[in-house]
């Protein structure tokens, strides 16, 4: 039973286990090499350590396609290094949260396999089967059609991520059951929680309609049919009165397409359904429509309006997840920051911005030494499937190489996924062997160890922030309100409770900005700097990317 809101008041670490710590030099990370480092996160500070899925799986899609839930990756450990981890992550007083990728499986899991075989298999109906009228003009969101011919039985599967990922029919009870029963077993384990992937898919619109097929695209939109089904609701409340609700822990459900309002009925406690969610909106506005590929330079009035629409629309009812990184998105600093002159000052005023907000913060690993993106001259040395479907595509649809490339250095998942830099040495500390993927060559002067022998460092400033969390009630329960809200540059907000004000002012921007606002400036001379990443505070005037904190 959930018993306390312990996981308002937490601070989550995201792992991508693939590229966190070899510790047997076959170039790919493992539970021992995560083992290695929890000292390390303890020393940063955070509470709950969410860990990508370690489960059996082909790695098609580097593990969000699963072939065994009950089951650990070979080359991760297996089930006693498993046990071992979560026994060392509680003796430091963390807490474990793992991913639980059930809107589809691996087309190797069994019941896959049972399904394919035969149109009579009990297990048939546990996935989307179409003859090819039946199917329809939706594109799969790693590239290709959304639908594929299996020989077996003659007809096609509906995968909305890569074809070996297809999609589960919640429709079907006995399919949910069984995934409630494998949700029991690794709750029954002692794991604190789950990260729910793309669990806002689980219920469709299943009469498939077709969508329209838009300027020079070749599938049709699938618009709202794929996602925020019609029993969507129903199936997470019975989620929770199967399974969820007996267990004091934290669920967050990964929710591409959910509006404010829909996060309203997700995280309304009454609703018992998900305790937060991650909202993709703010991380769409630097793409030219709805494809991410299609690069726009963000306005900062539209990231500010739409942050402040989250911490607004969830203020009485509901919780908000922060976040600038996770496995899929490129690297704040160099995304929002600076990553040449100002990647250091630039991701410490990142941090603020998103730290002092309401709601659960998540760091993702390395965004606490403010790794950078990468830019890998060669296609050949980038490894995600969804980068190289979408260059396929746009090839085939006209698009040109440089063009295609200056998108994935922009976007490309890649660029969270390159080794963790622990230190200077070669491959930098991640691994004896060749890694999976190629180092980001940056971490010779990037690297934790450098990190942790600097006062001033990015990872210190984290470990700040994440203090002010612990001390200040008002960081985890005030109020938002946004200042400024047409300013260009400058994002600011207050922060209130019982009387305690908190003003937090950030300058996105590689020039220094005046502060006008009358109110503002006389709040901010009678506040106190709580924490800043610059010395000068002149209280009239910000620095290229300063942020400063006042307890007013
Ligand atoms: O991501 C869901 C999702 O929609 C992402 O594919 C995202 O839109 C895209 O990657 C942006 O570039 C989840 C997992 O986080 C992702 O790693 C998986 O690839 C995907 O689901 C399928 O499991
Ligand atoms: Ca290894």
């Amino acid at each position: 039973m959930k018993t306390s809101d312990w996981w308002k008041q937490s601070v989550v670490y995201q792992i991508y286990p693939k590229s966190f710590n070899d510790s047997n030099g076959d170039g790919i990370g493992d539970i021992q090499g995560i083992i290695e480092k929890l000292d390390y996160l303890k020393k940063l500070g955070i509470d709950v350590i969410w860990l990508s899925p370690i489960y059996d799986s082909p790695q098609d899609d580097n593990g969000y396609d699963i072939r065994d839930y009950r089951k650990i990756f070979t080359q991760y450990g297996d089930m006693e290094s498993f046990d071992r981890l979560l026994q060392e992550v509680h003796a430091r007083n963390m807490k474990l949260v793992m991913d639980l990728v059930v809107n589809h499986t691996s087309d190797e899991h069994e019941w896959f396999e049972a399904s394919r075989a035969s149109k009579d298999s009990p297990y048939r109906d546990y996935y989307f089967w179409r003859d090819e009228e039946n199917t329809n003009n939706w594109g799969s969101i790693f590239g290709g059609p959304a639908w594929q011919l299996d020989e077996e039985t003659g007809e096609y599967y509906l995968h909305l991520f890569s074809k070996k990922q297809p999609d589960l029919n919640w429709e079907n009870a006995n399919l949910r059951q069984d995934v409630y029963d494998m949700m029991t077993f690794w709750l029954d384990k002692g794991i604190d929680g789950f990260r729910m992937d793309v669990i806002n898919f689980i219920s469709k619109n299943t009469d498939f309609p077709d969508g329209p097929v838009k300027n020079g695209d070749l599938y049709g939109d699938p618009e709202n049919n794929f996602c925020n089904g019609p029993r969507v609701h129903e199936f997470l409340r019975e989620m929770n009165r199967e399974v969820l609700g007996k267990y004091d822990i934290m669920t967050v459900g990964e929710m591409p397409g959910a509006s404010i309002e829909d996060a309203q009925i997700y995280t309304d406690p009454k609703n018992r359904e998900v305790d937060m969610i991650f909202t993709f909106e703010h991380m769409n506005l630097d793409s030219d429509g709805e494809n991410k590929w299609d690069l726009k330079t963000l306005y900062l009035p539209d990231l500010k309006k739409n942050m402040a629409a989250w911490q607004n629309g969830l203020q009485e009812t509901g919780w908000n997840s922060l976040y600038w990184n996770n496995h899929d998105q490129p690297r704040i600093v160099s995304r929002f920051g600076n990553d040449g002159a100002y990647r250091v000052r630039s991701a410490k005023m990142l941090a603020t911005c998103l730290h002092m907000m309401k709601g659960t913060p998540y760091i993702y690993q390395g965004e606490e030494i403010g790794m950078t993106n990468v830019h890998f001259n060669d296609l050949a040395d980038y490894q995600d499937i969804e980068t190289l479907n979408m260059y396929r595509d746009r090839i085939e649809q006209g698009f040109s190489h440089d063009a295609i490339m200056k998108s994935i250095y922009t976007k490309g998942r890649d660029n969270a996924r390159t080794p963790f830099q622990w230190d200077s040495s070669e491959n930098a500390g991640f691994t004896t062997g060749t890694p999976w993927l190629k180092v980001n060559p940056r971490y010779v002067e990037i690297n934790s160890e450098a990190a942790l022998q600097d006062d001033d460092s990015i990872f210190y400033y984290y470990q700040t922030l994440i203090r002010l969390r612990k001390e200040i009630p008002a960081v985890v329960y005030g109020s938002f309100k946004l200042l400024l809200p047409k300013h260009e540059a400058i994002f600011a907000y207050e922060r209130q409770l019982d009387g305690e004000k908190l003003v937090t002012i950030c300058n996105f921007s590689a020039e220094a900005q005046r502060i006008e606002d009358e109110q503002l400036l006389t709040d901010i001379a009678r506040g106190q700097v709580l924490i800043t990443n610059l010395e000068d505070t002149d209280s009239n005037v910000l620095e290229a990317y300063q942020a400063i904190v006042y307890k007013i």
